[in-house]
């Protein structure tokens, strides 16, 4: 039997499908018609909870011969798990008949964790005798200032007794007084481990007690001691009079010669769509489809409170999970659109994050300028589509900026913010894995990998990739000064080659050519990946971490575009040992010339940690580019006009 509420919702839901894109995210309703039909048919009782529920996007083929007003069927995948017996199923779910198609058992394997798992942990440990008599040992008795904050943990790294189990290890914090940052006092030693199934405190491993030394750790007003605010900034405001130049219709958002729509999942939070630059008349594709498809941050210090942490955000936990909602003139300044998220809690049941996507223009200085001397200044400001949403996981923050911008430009940005993880040494030590930012305090040093899918389809599927560097000819008579430089273009043939690095000696760079359309100078209409942000990894071939994602271990991968293949450290790197994803993917070595591709950039940062971070980072910002080249004729922002009455000195 299927619940009384979900039958109206299924209602809903079906009506909602005729005013709807095949792209567009689960609504509230379905998500709620996906859990019941899962309950009814499959999950039955408490004992189950939702990893998550997420659209099955139509493939290339299907959304070629879809037309606006049609219809395509719209599937669902449920990922739940038996809490008693540990099992992870995939309920595949066709949305619009209502109807579970498919069961795949999955054993063996740990689904992401889920914010109801996180606080259910924190009130356990919290309340458990054994962690009230270890605090109580450290002078800490008010409880209601102790934070519990779960971390998954590689399979190597989790105690051998717990493997096969669900199991969380947690870092303990406190806060200096009601109300005040937790993350200013970690306390170190002292590790609570959780099997999340049956939530229950497996072991607290107690092995050191350096006190807590008087650190200033706060960053609120209210809480920071003997500061006065700075008070000369004047406002400074952004307006548009006349409203903002995009338009947004749905999910579809258009703005200048630009097209593109707006998504949004658990795992990757933001998904951008079918992005296409409109050129004499018709759309162009660029890309179908950017997201983030993981993030790995291993922490680099050896020592007993930091060597389990390596995180996977997006894998373990979902940057759509942890995107908060954004607001006006802090987050975003200026004339702003937002859309709301809406995602499924560990029951199925949905919730929305208001203001999760923010869409706003910005000014950013000069597109193009030149200064005649007869016939004066001409000069054109640059303007830049943003679409951003920001996440926070536990201590940290990843701000994400998309940017598009008149010249054909695309940008990936990428702000790191919030409060670095620190902990307390003895009197007169210092750590060699990290920075001393505070009373016998240091913050360890870690890396931040972002790997960014890319499945571009530059003037459509059938793409090359291309290796371009710069090299110096050799001096001889037809180059008497060495001043010769040439370029060179390499095609990425197959997948057995597909693993790139960066060089810094060859300026690398890779492009991603049409196969067959040329631009009217005879060359393949392509973009280019300018790898800025890319980081080596400094990590053996044999570390846990490389096992599990070896994709860091270089800047970029292509692979054959493939709808299963969306993980590249695997579906379920919760608890991972080995790599399931792209090093398995790249055995088949599938010829990669003229054939639809998806370029995996890692990039981010290499944080050695500075004084200056502490108490709350200054945002470090990292990006990449897409640029066309070659992809227009010619410059396309020439007919970008002068702000009215200036910037133009007319003949
Ligand atoms: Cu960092």
């Amino acid at each position: 039997m299927i619940e009384r509420g979900a039958r109206s919702a299924a209602k809903r839901a079906v009506w909602q499908y005729c005013a709807m894109h095949p792209l567009d995210p689960l609504t509230a309703d379905e998500i709620t018609l996906v859990a019941a039909r899962v309950r009814a048919d499959h999950a039955p009782g408490d004992g189950w909870r939702f990893a998550s529920i997420g659209l099955v996007e139509p493939t290339k083929a299907a959304l070629s011969t879809w037309e606006p007003r049609a219809t395509l069927p719209r599937y669902a995948l449920a990922i739940v798990w038996n809490r008693a017996t540990g099992m992870t199923y995939e309920c595949l779910v066709n949305v619009t008949a209502d109807r579970l198609t498919g069961v795949t058992e999955r054993p063996g394997v740990q689904p992401n964790f889920t914010v109801d798992e996180y606080h259910e942990c924190d009130t356990l440990v919290r309340a458990h005798p054994d962690m009230i008599a270890a605090l109580a040992r450290r002078g800490i008795d008010d409880m209601s200032t102790v934070l519990v904050d779960a971390w998954a943990y590689g399979d190597e790294l989790a105690p051998a007794a717990y493997r096969d189990r669900r199991v969380a290890w947690c870092d303990v914090w406190v806060r200096g007084a009601p109300g005040a940052n937790p993350y200013a006092h970690f306390i170190g030693g002292l590790r609570p481990i959780v099997d999340v199934n049956r939530m229950e405190l497996l072991e607290l491993q107690d092995v050191y007690d350096r006190g807590r030394p008087e650190v200033m750790g706060e960053y609120a007003p209210a809480h920071v001691p003997d500061q006065t605010l700075r008070a000369d900034l004047k406002p400074l405001r952004i307006h548009q009079p006349e409203g903002v130049s995009f338009t947004v219709d749905g999910n579809e958002l258009r703005w200048q010669r630009w097209r593109m729509r707006v998504g949004f999942n658990h795992r990757e939070g933001l998904v951008l769509h079918q992005v296409g630059y409109e050129d004499a008349g018709h759309v162009r594709p660029i890309a179908h489809r950017l997201s983030f498809a993981e993030m790995v941050v291993p922490y680099r210090d050896p020592g007993f409170d930091h060597a389990p942490r390596t995180a996977f955000d997006v894998g373990e936990w979902g940057l759509g999970v942890m995107t908060t909602s954004l607001s006006l003139g802090c987050d975003c300044l200026g004339e702003i659109r937002y859309l709301d998220a809406v995602l499924p809690n560990s029951h199925g049941e949905p919730y929305t994050i208001p203001n999760a996507i923010c869409l706003h223009e910005e000014d950013n200085a000069v597109l193009w300028k030149h200064v005649d001397h007869h016939a004066g200044a001409e000069v054109r400001r640059m303007r830049r589509l943003v679409v951003s949403f920001h996440a926070t996981v536990a201590n940290y923050e990843y701000l994400v900026y998309w940017r598009f911008y008149q010249d054909g430009n695309i940008e990936c940005e990428v702000r790191a913010t919030g409060i670095m993880v620190t902990t307390a040494l003895p009197e007169g030590e210092r750590s060699p894995h990290g920075t001393m930012v505070d009373q016998r305090t240091y913050a360890p040093y870690h890396q931040h990998f972002i790997v960014a899918r890319l499945d571009l389809d530059v003037d459509g599927p059938d793409n090359t990739v291309y290796e371009v560097e710069s090299a110096a000819m050799p001096v001889g008579d037809d180059n008497p000064y060495g001043l010769g430089l040439v370029t060179r273009s390499t095609p990425v043939r197959s997948e057995a080659a597909s693993a790139r690095d960066y060089d810094w000696s060859t300026q690398r760079a890779w492009k991603v050519a049409s196969a067959s359309r040329r631009n009217a100078h005879g060359d393949p209409t392509a973009y280019k990946l300018v790898p800025t942000g890319a980081i080596p990894t400094f990590l053996p071939p044999s570390s846990p971490v490389v096992q599990r994602a070896p994709v860091i271990e270089h800047a970029l991968w292509v692979t054959r575009e493939a709808p299963d293949e969306r993980w590249p450290a695997g579906d379920y790197p919760t608890q991972s040992r080995t790599d399931t994803g792209i090093t398995r993917w790249i055995e088949r070595d599938r010829p990669l010339e003229g054939v639809d591709v998806v370029l995996w950039y890692v990039f981010g940062i290499h944080h050695i940690t500075r004084a200056e971070d502490w108490p709350v980072m200054p945002a470090d910002t990292v990006s990449f580019w897409l640029k066309p080249f070659g992809f227009f004729d010619r410059n396309p922002s020439l007919d970008v006009p002068p702000e009215a009455g200036r910037c133009h000195t007319p003949s």
